[in-house]
Protein backbone atom coordinates (compact mmCIF):
# COMPACT_ATOMS: atom_id res chain seq x y z
CA UNK A 1 0.00 0.00 0.00
CA UNK A 2 2.62 2.37 1.11
CA UNK A 3 4.69 2.16 -2.44
CA UNK A 4 1.44 2.53 -4.51
CA UNK A 5 0.67 5.66 -2.28
CA UNK A 6 4.23 7.08 -3.11
CA UNK A 7 3.79 6.45 -6.62
CA UNK A 8 0.42 7.98 -6.95
CA UNK A 9 1.76 10.79 -4.67
CA UNK A 10 4.16 11.70 -7.12
CA UNK A 11 1.93 12.21 -9.93
CA UNK A 12 -1.62 12.80 -8.68
CA UNK A 13 -2.07 16.66 -8.05
CA UNK A 14 -4.37 16.31 -5.12
CA UNK A 15 -6.24 19.51 -5.26
CA UNK A 16 -7.16 19.14 -8.57
CA UNK A 17 -7.26 15.25 -8.93
CA UNK A 18 -5.47 15.36 -12.59
CA UNK A 19 -2.65 13.52 -13.35
CA UNK A 20 0.56 15.23 -14.11
CA UNK A 21 3.29 13.24 -15.68
CA UNK A 22 6.87 15.13 -15.98
CA UNK A 23 7.44 17.23 -19.42
CA UNK A 24 8.57 14.98 -22.55
CA UNK A 25 10.37 15.93 -25.01
CA UNK A 26 7.58 15.07 -27.45
CA UNK A 27 4.15 15.05 -27.88
CA UNK A 28 2.40 11.37 -27.43
CA UNK A 29 -0.42 13.00 -29.85
CA UNK A 30 2.31 12.96 -33.00
CA UNK A 31 2.86 9.15 -32.24
CA UNK A 32 0.69 6.56 -34.47
CA UNK A 33 1.86 3.59 -32.55
CA UNK A 34 3.53 2.93 -29.35
CA UNK A 35 6.07 0.24 -29.04
CA UNK A 36 6.82 -1.49 -24.77
CA UNK A 37 9.64 -3.62 -24.46
CA UNK A 38 11.07 -5.64 -21.00
CA UNK A 39 11.52 -8.96 -19.51
CA UNK A 40 9.77 -11.19 -17.07
CA UNK A 41 7.71 -9.19 -14.47
CA UNK A 42 8.28 -5.90 -16.48
CA UNK A 43 6.80 -7.28 -19.83
CA UNK A 44 3.78 -8.28 -18.16
CA UNK A 45 3.34 -5.08 -16.76
CA UNK A 46 3.72 -3.90 -20.74
CA UNK A 47 1.02 -6.41 -21.08
CA UNK A 48 -1.81 -4.74 -19.08
CA UNK A 49 -0.13 -1.06 -20.34
CA UNK A 50 -1.07 -1.94 -23.55
CA UNK A 51 -4.64 -2.77 -22.64
CA UNK A 52 -5.10 -0.12 -20.92
CA UNK A 53 -3.45 2.25 -23.43
CA UNK A 54 -5.47 1.18 -26.80
CA UNK A 55 -8.58 0.92 -24.72
CA UNK A 56 -8.40 4.40 -23.10
CA UNK A 57 -6.27 6.61 -24.73
CA UNK A 58 -6.81 4.68 -28.54
CA UNK A 59 -3.44 4.32 -29.29
CA UNK A 60 -2.02 0.96 -30.83
CA UNK A 61 0.47 -0.56 -28.91
CA UNK A 62 3.30 -3.41 -29.78
CA UNK A 63 4.18 -5.13 -26.48
CA UNK A 64 7.56 -7.52 -27.10
CA UNK A 65 9.54 -9.48 -25.28
CA UNK A 66 13.35 -7.68 -25.19
CA UNK A 67 15.33 -10.71 -25.82
CA UNK A 68 13.01 -11.56 -29.01
CA UNK A 69 12.66 -7.95 -29.85
CA UNK A 70 16.97 -7.21 -29.43
CA UNK A 71 17.24 -10.15 -32.17
CA UNK A 72 14.29 -10.03 -34.18
CA UNK A 73 15.12 -6.00 -35.24
CA UNK A 74 11.37 -5.25 -36.52
CA UNK A 75 10.93 -2.23 -38.72
CA UNK A 76 9.75 0.41 -36.18
CA UNK A 77 7.66 3.66 -37.13
CA UNK A 78 9.10 7.01 -37.77
CA UNK A 79 9.38 8.90 -35.41
CA UNK A 80 7.54 6.80 -32.91
CA UNK A 81 8.23 6.12 -28.97
CA UNK A 82 9.52 3.14 -27.39
CA UNK A 83 8.92 2.26 -23.90
CA UNK A 84 11.19 0.39 -21.36
CA UNK A 85 10.31 -0.97 -18.63
CA UNK A 86 12.92 -2.44 -16.06
CA UNK A 87 12.94 -2.52 -12.15
CA UNK A 88 16.73 -2.32 -12.01
CA UNK A 89 17.22 -0.71 -15.07
CA UNK A 90 20.32 -2.89 -15.68
CA UNK A 91 18.85 -5.57 -17.65
CA UNK A 92 21.08 -6.64 -20.59
CA UNK A 93 18.15 -7.24 -23.07
CA UNK A 94 16.04 -4.60 -22.02
CA UNK A 95 19.06 -2.46 -22.87
CA UNK A 96 20.13 -3.71 -25.91
CA UNK A 97 16.31 -3.64 -27.06
CA UNK A 98 16.36 0.15 -25.99
CA UNK A 99 19.59 0.79 -28.33
CA UNK A 100 18.15 -0.93 -30.97
CA UNK A 101 14.86 1.13 -31.15
CA UNK A 102 17.45 4.11 -30.92
CA UNK A 103 19.25 3.96 -34.09
CA UNK A 104 16.51 3.85 -35.10
CA UNK A 105 15.42 7.21 -34.52
CA UNK A 106 12.67 6.40 -31.60
CA UNK A 107 12.15 8.61 -29.08
CA UNK A 108 12.97 6.56 -25.89
CA UNK A 109 10.63 6.70 -22.38
CA UNK A 110 11.97 4.67 -19.74
CA UNK A 111 10.02 3.43 -16.55
CA UNK A 112 12.67 2.09 -13.77
CA UNK A 113 12.85 1.62 -10.42
CA UNK A 114 16.68 2.80 -9.91
CA UNK A 115 17.40 6.48 -11.57
CA UNK A 116 20.76 6.34 -11.97
CA UNK A 117 20.54 2.88 -13.83
CA UNK A 118 21.97 2.92 -17.51
CA UNK A 119 18.15 2.69 -19.07
CA UNK A 120 17.71 5.58 -17.25
CA UNK A 121 20.59 7.61 -18.56
CA UNK A 122 20.23 6.65 -22.05
CA UNK A 123 16.71 7.60 -22.22
CA UNK A 124 15.05 10.94 -23.63
CA UNK A 125 12.34 10.68 -20.56
CA UNK A 126 12.34 8.82 -17.46
CA UNK A 127 9.52 8.21 -15.39
CA UNK A 128 10.28 6.84 -11.75
CA UNK A 129 8.42 4.24 -9.64
CA UNK A 130 8.70 4.85 -5.96
CA UNK A 131 8.90 1.04 -5.27
CA UNK A 132 12.33 1.66 -2.62
CA UNK A 133 14.35 -1.02 -2.75
CA UNK A 134 13.89 -4.40 -4.01
CA UNK A 135 15.37 -6.52 -1.39
CA UNK A 136 14.14 -10.07 -3.19
CA UNK A 137 14.92 -11.13 -6.71
CA UNK A 138 11.85 -11.60 -7.88
CA UNK A 139 10.04 -8.16 -8.81
CA UNK A 140 6.92 -7.56 -6.87
CA UNK A 141 6.18 -4.22 -5.56
CA UNK A 142 8.24 -2.90 -8.47
CA UNK A 143 5.16 -4.56 -10.37
CA UNK A 144 2.40 -2.73 -8.77
CA UNK A 145 4.49 0.20 -8.98
CA UNK A 146 4.76 0.24 -12.55
CA UNK A 147 1.55 -0.56 -13.09
CA UNK A 148 0.74 2.48 -11.11
CA UNK A 149 2.81 4.21 -13.42
CA UNK A 150 1.79 3.24 -16.37
CA UNK A 151 -1.81 3.38 -15.20
CA UNK A 152 -0.94 7.76 -15.07
CA UNK A 153 0.09 7.32 -18.50
CA UNK A 154 -2.58 5.83 -20.33
CA UNK A 155 -4.63 8.23 -18.65
CA UNK A 156 -2.46 11.34 -19.76
CA UNK A 157 -2.37 9.84 -23.15
CA UNK A 158 -6.11 9.53 -23.55
CA UNK A 159 -6.81 12.82 -22.11
CA UNK A 160 -4.45 14.70 -23.91
CA UNK A 161 -5.80 13.24 -27.38
CA UNK A 162 -9.61 13.91 -26.54
CA UNK A 163 -10.13 9.97 -25.61
CA UNK A 164 -10.52 10.56 -22.58
CA UNK A 165 -13.02 12.96 -20.80
CA UNK A 166 -12.21 15.13 -17.51
CA UNK A 167 -14.73 13.37 -15.52
CA UNK A 168 -13.55 9.84 -17.09
CA UNK A 169 -9.68 11.29 -15.72
CA UNK A 170 -11.37 12.34 -12.75
CA UNK A 171 -12.98 8.77 -12.12
CA UNK A 172 -9.89 6.60 -12.88
CA UNK A 173 -8.08 9.08 -10.57
CA UNK A 174 -10.55 8.53 -7.61
CA UNK A 175 -10.09 4.74 -7.81
CA UNK A 176 -6.11 5.19 -8.15
CA UNK A 177 -6.55 7.29 -5.02
CA UNK A 178 -8.50 4.68 -2.96
CA UNK A 179 -5.56 2.34 -4.21
CA UNK A 180 -3.49 2.16 -0.82
CA UNK A 181 -6.53 1.72 1.22
CA UNK A 182 -7.72 -1.17 -0.88
CA UNK A 183 -4.37 -2.94 -1.49
CA UNK A 184 -3.84 -2.76 2.76
CA UNK A 185 -7.79 -4.34 3.00
CA UNK A 186 -5.98 -7.66 0.76
CA UNK A 187 -3.28 -7.69 3.10
CA UNK A 188 -5.52 -8.73 5.97
CA UNK A 189 -6.08 -12.06 3.88
CA UNK A 190 -2.76 -13.42 4.79
CA UNK A 191 -4.09 -15.58 7.30
CA UNK A 192 -6.73 -17.07 4.32
CA UNK A 193 -4.06 -17.24 1.46
CA UNK A 194 -1.43 -18.96 3.61
CA UNK A 195 -3.83 -21.57 4.30
CA UNK A 196 -4.46 -22.14 0.13
CA UNK A 197 -0.74 -22.01 -0.37
CA UNK A 198 -0.19 -24.78 2.23
CA UNK A 199 -2.97 -26.75 0.30
CA UNK A 200 -1.49 -26.34 -2.41
CA UNK A 201 2.37 -26.71 -1.76
CA UNK A 202 2.26 -30.67 -2.97
CA UNK A 203 1.04 -29.37 -6.64
CA UNK A 204 3.04 -30.46 -9.59
CA UNK A 205 1.59 -28.01 -11.92
CA UNK A 206 -0.44 -24.67 -11.21
CA UNK A 207 -3.01 -23.16 -13.88
CA UNK A 208 -3.36 -19.78 -13.62
CA UNK A 209 -6.06 -18.08 -15.60
CA UNK A 210 -7.42 -14.75 -16.49
CA UNK A 211 -8.86 -12.60 -19.30
CA UNK A 212 -8.82 -9.31 -20.57
CA UNK A 213 -6.99 -7.50 -17.64
CA UNK A 214 -6.72 -10.38 -15.56
CA UNK A 215 -4.68 -12.28 -18.42
CA UNK A 216 -1.02 -10.52 -18.02
CA UNK A 217 -1.93 -11.03 -13.87
CA UNK A 218 -2.51 -14.54 -14.17
CA UNK A 219 1.03 -15.10 -16.12
CA UNK A 220 2.82 -12.86 -13.11
CA UNK A 221 1.02 -15.21 -10.84
CA UNK A 222 2.59 -18.15 -12.76
CA UNK A 223 5.96 -16.41 -12.23
CA UNK A 224 6.02 -15.66 -8.98
CA UNK A 225 5.27 -19.13 -7.98
CA UNK A 226 7.69 -20.86 -10.67
CA UNK A 227 10.56 -18.04 -9.56
CA UNK A 228 10.16 -18.47 -6.06
CA UNK A 229 8.86 -21.77 -4.96
CA UNK A 230 10.06 -24.01 -8.24
CA UNK A 231 6.51 -25.18 -9.09
CA UNK A 232 5.29 -25.33 -12.71
CA UNK A 233 2.88 -22.91 -13.20
CA UNK A 234 1.55 -21.73 -16.34
CA UNK A 235 -0.61 -18.16 -16.99
CA UNK A 236 -2.85 -18.21 -19.78
CA UNK A 237 -5.28 -15.80 -21.12
CA UNK A 238 -8.88 -17.94 -20.29
CA UNK A 239 -10.63 -18.45 -23.63
CA UNK A 240 -7.12 -20.16 -24.27
CA UNK A 241 -7.96 -22.84 -21.89
CA UNK A 242 -9.88 -25.11 -24.69
CA UNK A 243 -6.94 -25.13 -27.08
CA UNK A 244 -4.65 -27.37 -24.93
CA UNK A 245 -3.98 -26.95 -20.92
CA UNK A 246 -7.53 -28.11 -20.43
CA UNK A 247 -5.65 -31.46 -21.20
CA UNK A 248 -3.83 -31.00 -18.10
CA UNK A 249 -6.70 -30.17 -15.50
CA UNK A 250 -7.37 -33.07 -12.62
CA UNK A 251 -8.10 -33.62 -8.88
CA UNK A 252 -4.57 -32.73 -8.50
CA UNK A 253 -4.09 -29.38 -10.62
CA UNK A 254 -5.31 -26.69 -8.45
CA UNK A 255 -6.32 -23.51 -10.92
CA UNK A 256 -6.51 -20.12 -10.21
CA UNK A 257 -8.54 -18.08 -11.25
CA UNK A 258 -8.59 -14.28 -11.58
CA UNK A 259 -11.93 -12.81 -12.32
CA UNK A 260 -13.05 -9.55 -10.75
CA UNK A 261 -16.89 -8.79 -11.49
CA UNK A 262 -16.13 -6.54 -15.27
CA UNK A 263 -17.90 -7.24 -18.54
CA UNK A 264 -15.66 -10.27 -19.09
CA UNK A 265 -16.37 -12.21 -15.68
CA UNK A 266 -19.08 -14.45 -17.17
CA UNK A 267 -16.88 -15.56 -19.84
CA UNK A 268 -14.31 -16.35 -17.46
CA UNK A 269 -16.71 -17.90 -15.06
CA UNK A 270 -17.76 -20.59 -18.16
CA UNK A 271 -13.89 -21.06 -18.13
CA UNK A 272 -14.16 -21.77 -14.69
CA UNK A 273 -17.17 -23.92 -14.78
CA UNK A 274 -15.44 -26.33 -17.33
CA UNK A 275 -12.15 -26.47 -15.05
CA UNK A 276 -14.45 -27.25 -12.22
CA UNK A 277 -16.31 -30.06 -14.26
CA UNK A 278 -12.63 -32.00 -15.03
CA UNK A 279 -12.38 -32.09 -11.30
CA UNK A 280 -10.00 -29.04 -10.98
CA UNK A 281 -9.08 -27.15 -7.56
CA UNK A 282 -10.14 -24.00 -8.07
CA UNK A 283 -9.21 -21.20 -6.20
CA UNK A 284 -11.35 -18.08 -7.38
CA UNK A 285 -10.58 -14.83 -6.86
CA UNK A 286 -13.22 -12.40 -7.51
CA UNK A 287 -14.92 -9.59 -5.54
CA UNK A 288 -18.37 -10.17 -3.41
CA UNK A 289 -20.30 -9.88 -6.88
CA UNK A 290 -18.24 -12.38 -8.41
CA UNK A 291 -18.46 -14.94 -5.24
CA UNK A 292 -22.10 -14.46 -4.61
CA UNK A 293 -22.65 -15.64 -8.24
CA UNK A 294 -19.86 -18.50 -8.62
CA UNK A 295 -18.26 -19.00 -5.18
CA UNK A 296 -20.09 -22.14 -4.55
CA UNK A 297 -18.18 -24.00 -7.72
CA UNK A 298 -14.81 -23.13 -6.06
CA UNK A 299 -12.84 -24.99 -3.85
CA UNK A 300 -11.66 -22.09 -2.42
CA UNK A 301 -12.15 -18.40 -2.70
CA UNK A 302 -10.40 -14.89 -1.77
CA UNK A 303 -12.63 -12.03 -1.68
CA UNK A 304 -11.42 -8.95 -2.63
CA UNK A 305 -12.40 -5.32 -2.59
CA UNK A 306 -15.06 -4.12 -5.44
CA UNK A 307 -12.60 -1.85 -7.35
CA UNK A 308 -13.24 0.40 -11.01
CA UNK A 309 -12.22 -2.37 -13.47
CA UNK A 310 -9.29 0.03 -14.67
CA UNK A 311 -7.48 -0.70 -11.33
CA UNK A 312 -8.32 -3.77 -10.75
CA UNK A 313 -4.68 -5.87 -12.08
CA UNK A 314 -2.97 -3.49 -9.58
CA UNK A 315 -5.03 -4.97 -6.99
CA UNK A 316 -5.24 -8.83 -8.30
CA UNK A 317 -1.77 -9.07 -8.17
CA UNK A 318 -1.43 -8.85 -4.35
CA UNK A 319 -3.28 -11.92 -3.72
CA UNK A 320 -1.19 -13.88 -6.34
CA UNK A 321 2.15 -12.26 -4.92
CA UNK A 322 1.47 -13.42 -1.28
CA UNK A 323 0.06 -17.03 -2.23
CA UNK A 324 4.00 -17.31 -4.35
CA UNK A 325 5.08 -16.15 -1.09
CA UNK A 326 3.48 -18.27 1.34
CA UNK A 327 4.00 -21.60 -0.66
CA UNK A 328 7.73 -20.66 -0.80
CA UNK A 329 7.80 -20.11 2.90
CA UNK A 330 6.23 -23.39 3.56
CA UNK A 331 8.40 -25.26 1.23
CA UNK A 332 11.21 -23.55 2.84
CA UNK A 333 12.59 -22.09 -0.29
CA UNK A 334 15.11 -19.19 -0.46
CA UNK A 335 12.27 -16.48 -1.04
CA UNK A 336 14.86 -13.16 -1.32
CA UNK A 337 17.63 -15.29 -3.42
CA UNK A 338 16.02 -18.04 -5.40
CA UNK A 339 18.12 -20.75 -7.10
CA UNK A 340 19.51 -19.32 -10.68
CA UNK A 341 18.22 -15.92 -10.63
CA UNK A 342 19.75 -12.88 -10.36
CA UNK A 343 18.75 -9.35 -9.72
CA UNK A 344 19.95 -7.66 -12.75
CA UNK A 345 20.37 -10.51 -15.59
CA UNK A 346 23.50 -8.16 -17.12
CA UNK A 347 24.63 -11.53 -19.38
C1 LIG B 1 13.26 -8.38 -15.01
C2 LIG B 1 13.23 -9.72 -14.27
C3 LIG B 1 12.19 -9.77 -13.17
C4 LIG B 1 12.10 -11.13 -12.56
C5 LIG B 1 13.47 -11.67 -12.14
C6 LIG B 1 14.58 -11.38 -13.10
O1 LIG B 1 14.03 -7.46 -14.36
O2 LIG B 1 12.93 -10.67 -15.27
O3 LIG B 1 10.94 -9.44 -13.68
O4 LIG B 1 11.21 -11.14 -11.45
O5 LIG B 1 13.82 -11.26 -10.87
O6 LIG B 1 14.47 -10.05 -13.71
P1 LIG B 1 13.95 -5.88 -14.61
O7 LIG B 1 14.39 -5.59 -16.02
O8 LIG B 1 12.55 -5.47 -14.37
O9 LIG B 1 14.93 -5.33 -13.61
Amino acid sequence: PAVIGDTLHAFINPATRTIKLPEMPFSFDDVSRLTIVACGTSFYAGMVAKHWIERYAGLGVDVDIASEFRYRRPPLPKGGVALFISQSGETLDTLAALRYAKSKGQKIVSIVNVAESTIARESDAVLLTYAGPEIGVASTKAFTTQLTVLACLAVTIGRDNGTLSKDEEAAIVNALTELPKHAAEVLHHDDAIRELAINIADARDVLYIGRGLGYPIAMEGALKLKEISYIHAEGYAAGEMKHGPIALIDQSVPIIVIAPSDELFEKTASNMQEAAARGGRVIFLSDAQGLAKLGDIASATVELPKVADFVAPILYTIPVQMLAYHVAVHKGTDVDQPRNLAKSVTV
